[in-house]
């Protein structure tokens, strides 16, 4: 553990023991207390407080059975998960992931995160994360409708506006949310509108919600690029993913004035130099739910598409790339090519997308870095404005909605980048985000008591 300081390091021993076999929860805990050291060389009495320990340590874990039955009439079981990690700021807060890699490590790896990130907002949410290892590919409506009842017919004990607040994520969002949502609402025989974000407009979503994530990150991106006197117009842009954050991403890149030439999905990606037709990929995506090598179908000559097995997204030159996909999709080796191709800047729309190696490897070049929980803070900041709305019966609109976001981005940017300077940093998103995350929680937890 050579660049964790040595009275942190018992520490991430004992997390790793406790939490054997859990790598990606290791590797994100790994990451925050690296960026510690230089907290505690200034305030000493959280180490006495063993408020690191306390944070680490998720307050609830719950693992469930999931039952349902599918089209043919055959039982299906599924594990569901929801880890209410941390309550200092607020309820629980954070989305639920369905994808057959889900398992509880991943669980808690994403909480890990989503404390910090809530955190930075500055708004009163706590941290949590669920989901399923159910695959959705191939499951008609009325299979994934009836698997979202039968999870919410356990999770709804664990719930509340008060308590605990799931939204979307990868697998999960309008149709899923509704489903989930109406399911509550019967068990509960409560209009308890604030229970859930990501909803449909027509019953309490916010607007700009479904946006959020990715116009977030390119409005952090952006302040960040402005850091360096340039700015995103005239920019080729690389967009991992075409999910919920990749498709938004794009959308609010191209009104920016940026290029953006390939996306993917698992299958592959799709390179378009002419720059992608964002109104065909949105059918493909979200309306057809297909895969994206239907788009260079669609499109024939001058588009490719290039099989997963074949190659990979990040060796598309570019001057911004932000991967928007899923954990440990950029590598080391992904992150040289990058550089050698002359990338300038990275921002994260997916939760701890780069590996620590890639890291490395942007931070050593110089290059600008924004880690995920300060640069996707967008879509659970908006789903705060949500509760907010839900919360006074009122509904905004978009302008408003969308003005809110891009305020809260830029101060989340200015906070990373001031606290990376008080803490001898200057430019390194990725202590700024850690430390500021870490504080307001420790903060907020130390005045509480041991709790
Ligand atoms: P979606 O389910 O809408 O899209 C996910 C996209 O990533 C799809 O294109 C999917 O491809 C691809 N993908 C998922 N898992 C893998 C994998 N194991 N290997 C390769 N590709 C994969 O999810 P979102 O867009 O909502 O989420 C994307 C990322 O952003 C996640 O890391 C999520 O945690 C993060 N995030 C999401 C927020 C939100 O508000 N939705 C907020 C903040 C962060 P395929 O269809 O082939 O599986
Ligand atoms: O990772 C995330 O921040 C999300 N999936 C959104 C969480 C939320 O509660 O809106």
């Amino acid at each position: 553990m050579p660049n964790i300081d040595e009275k942190l390091q018992p520490i991430l021993a004992e997390v790793t023991r406790r939490n054997a076999g859990e790598p990606e929860f290791h590797q994100a805990v790994h990451e925050v207390l690296e960026s510690l050291g230089r907290v505690v060389a200034k305030h000493p009495h959280y180490l006495d407080l063993a408020l690191i320990e306390r944070i680490c340590e998720p307050e609830r874990q719950i693992i469930f059975r999931i039952p349902w039955t599918d089209d043919k009439g055959q039982v299906q079981i599924n594990r569901g998960f929801r880890v209410q990690f941390n309550s200092a700021l607020g309820p629980y807060k954070g989305g639920m992931r369905f994808h057959p890699s889900v398992n509880l490590g991943i669980i808690k790896f994403l909480g890990f995160e989503q404390t910090f990130k809530n955190a930075l907002t500055g708004m009163p949410i706590g941290g949590g994360k669920g989901g399923s290892d159910f695959d959705l590919k191939g499951r008609s409506d009325a299979e994934i409708m009836r698997f979202c009842q039968s999870l919410m017919t356990e999770m709804h004990r664990y719930l509340g506006e008060q308590t605990d607040v799931p939204a979307g994520d990868i697998g999960v969002g309008g149709r899923e949310i509704g489903y989930m949502f109406g399911q509550y609402k019967r068990l509960t025989n409560r209009y308890e509108a604030g229970v859930f974000t990501g909803k449909g407009l027509a019953y309490g979503g916010s607007r700009a919600r479904t946006e959020a994530t990715g116009y977030g990150n390119t409005y952090f991106t952006q302040a960040m690029l402005q850091t360096r006197g340039t700015d995103f117009d005239g920019k080729t842009v690389v967009v991992s993913g075409s999910g919920n954050v990749a498709i938004y991403t794009i959308e609010k890149v191209q009104s920016f004035g940026g290029k953006v030439i390939a996306c993917s999905d698992s299958s592959g990606y799709i390179l378009d130099e002419n720059g992608l037709d964002l109104a065909l990929l949105k059918e493909i995506k979200d309306q057809r739910r297909e895969r994206v090598s239907e788009y260079a179908r669609i499109k024939g000559e001058g588009v490719h598409f290039i099989a997963a097995d074949k190659g990979t997204i990040w060796d598309v030159p570019c001057d911004v790339a932000m991967p928007s996909a899923t954990q440990n999709e950029l590598s080391g080796k992904d992150a040289r090519i990058l550089v050698k191709n002359g990338v300038i800047a990275v921002g994260e729309g997916a939760n701890m997308p780069s590996t620590p190696e890639a890291v490395k490897v942007f931070q050593e070049a110089g290059i600008l870095f924004a880690p995920g929980k300060a640069a996707n803070a967008g879509g659970v900041a908006t789903s705060a404005l949500e509760m907010q709305q839900n919360a006074s019966r009122d509904s905004w609109t978009f302008e408003q909605t969308e003005a809110r976001l891009a305020t809260i981005m830029r101060n989340i940017h200015d906070t990373c980048h001031q606290t990376a300077e008080e803490y001898g940093a200057p430019g390194d998103y990725v202590l700024g985000a850690n430390i500021a995350g870490f504080v307001r929680v420790a903060e907020a937890m130390r005045m509480m008591g041991v709790i």
